[in-house]
């Protein structure tokens, strides 16, 4: 069913102009097998587009992503809309050594993050424009830019929070109810750290590795997302920790052995605060 719906909306939307049909489909539709209400939403979405004449596009609604970006980004860090800034870190520029030098993590928050967070309330001060003068094609114009901006945000506070001082070689293990679940569906930590690893060393170019709680099911999995993509919206769970693999993360300490960088994360994972999304999640 939602393939067919799909190959409709990508035929409707080829006639039209000012809705990128990659991006919807990359971004907006990958779950619609899944979910009935995003389905019944797709619907509403699909129906708003009306076309005038040819090939000119009226949207009556707004991609629906934008506001869950926010929504999201609100959720991790309590910020309204446009008013984003960057979040202090629990420990220094040089907390984080050995396994993440000062320069690293310095570069990465001033100025990786910082860069984002400009954007995204450029983009808010568009978007508030769009809304005010009920032009839903500018509004729906700049989603690209407000996931990609407001994922990185929200993505990047998350890796922050799930990290924390170890300057020795030990691997923290998680202990309590997230140790407990991590054991039941992934065999033992082990196999966890092997398996989240390899997937997120394999990541093709940008992006992200998660572990994320998918709550219907009751289970924890392994996700990766590509570029600033956030794995809620693309995969539907809710993010318990992530691992930042953009080279701006590592290269300048690990070059190009990102596996490595991937082991240096593990030694400073902070799985208090895991547990306490583990916590939230399962409570809501
Ligand atoms: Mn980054």
């Amino acid at each position: 069913m939602a393939s067919s719906y799909i190959n409709t909306l990508e035929k409707k939307l080829a006639e039209v102009t000012g809705i990128n049909v990659d991006a919807i489909r990359k971004n907006q539709w990958n779950d619609l097998a899944a979910e009935e209400q995003d389905i019944k939403e797709s619907e509403k979405f699909i129906n708003s587009i009306v076309v005038t004449r040819a090939a000119v596009a009226s949207p009556s609604e707004i991609n629906p992503l934008i506001a869950k970006t926010f929504e999201l980004v609100k959720r991790e860090l309590g910020e309204n809309g446009g008013e984003h800034s960057l979040p202090a870190l629990a420990y220094g520029y040089d907390g984080l050594a050995p396994h993440l030098t000062v320069d690293v993590m310095t570069v990465h928050h001033t100025k990786h993050h910082q860069g984002y967070i400009n954007n995204l309330n450029k983009a808010w001060v568009t978007y508030q424009a769009g809304l005010a003068a009920g032009d839903n094609a500018a509004v729906n114009s700049l989603a690209g830019a407000i996931l990609f901006n407001g994922g990185s945000h929200l993505n990047h506070s998350i890796f922050w929070t799930n990290m924390k001082s170890n300057a020795g070689e030990e691997i923290p293990v998680p202990t309590g109810s997230i140790g407990d679940q991590i054991n039941k569906d992934f065999g033992s930590f082990e196999e966890f750290k092997t398996k989240f690893t390899a997937t997120t060393a394999a990541i093709k170019g940008s992006g992200w590795g998660w572990l994320g709680y998918d709550k219907a099911a009751d289970k924890l999995g392994i996700y990766t997302t590509a570029n600033q993509d956030t794995v809620e919206i693309i995969h539907g769970a809710v993010p318990m920790m992530t691992c930042d693999v953009w080279e701006h993360a590592y290269y300048l300490q690990y070059k190009n052995l990102r596996a490595s960088f991937i082991g240096g994360f593990f030694k400073l994972m902070n799985w208090e605060n895991i547990q306490s999304r583990f916590d939230a999640a399962k409570s809501c």
